[in-house]
């Protein structure tokens, strides 16, 4: 039994570079977000200061809803060529859309997260995103 442990640990090793590495543009890490009547799944997200995600966003309902951060985004450098995609703090997803927004999270703290289409975040569609 030594040997899958010995191959895990080196597993590890490789696939978890140090923070300024990814900082200095490795790959970004993925989260994936899903979006329907009427939640976030997950509702929380746990992120990293410094490092670089990639915000997989899916909306898996025929309806259209948003993932609205404005803090968050404010407090997060965003790639230049996903800016774009945030519009007054939000992104927008028509039904059955996707959307990528690779970005790093620049300050510490808790920023909601809801949807802004009309009761919907009364009605459960809201999150809370967390960076240490
Ligand atoms: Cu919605």
């Amino acid at each position: 039994m030594h040997k899958p442990i010995a191959a895990l640990a080196v597993l590890l090793t490789a696939s978890v570079p140090m923070g300024s590495l990814v900082a200095q543009g490795a790959q970004p890490q993925l989260v994936s977000v899903e979006l329907s009547s009427f939640k976030f799944a997950p509702a929380e997200i746990p992120l990293r200061r410094g490092q670089a995600y990639r915000l997989h966003l899916v909306n898996t309902s025929g309806g259209g809803h948003d993932f609205a951060a404005a803090e968050f985004f404010a407090a997060s450098n965003i790639a230049a060529a996903d800016r774009g995609l945030i519009v007054d703090g939000k992104v927008k997803l028509a039904g059955k859309q996707s959307v990528d927004v690779v970005l790093t999270p620049e300050k510490a703290g808790t920023y909601a997260l809801r949807c802004t289409h009309f009761l919907h975040s009364g009605m459960g569609m809201n999150g809370r995103i967390t960076v240490q």
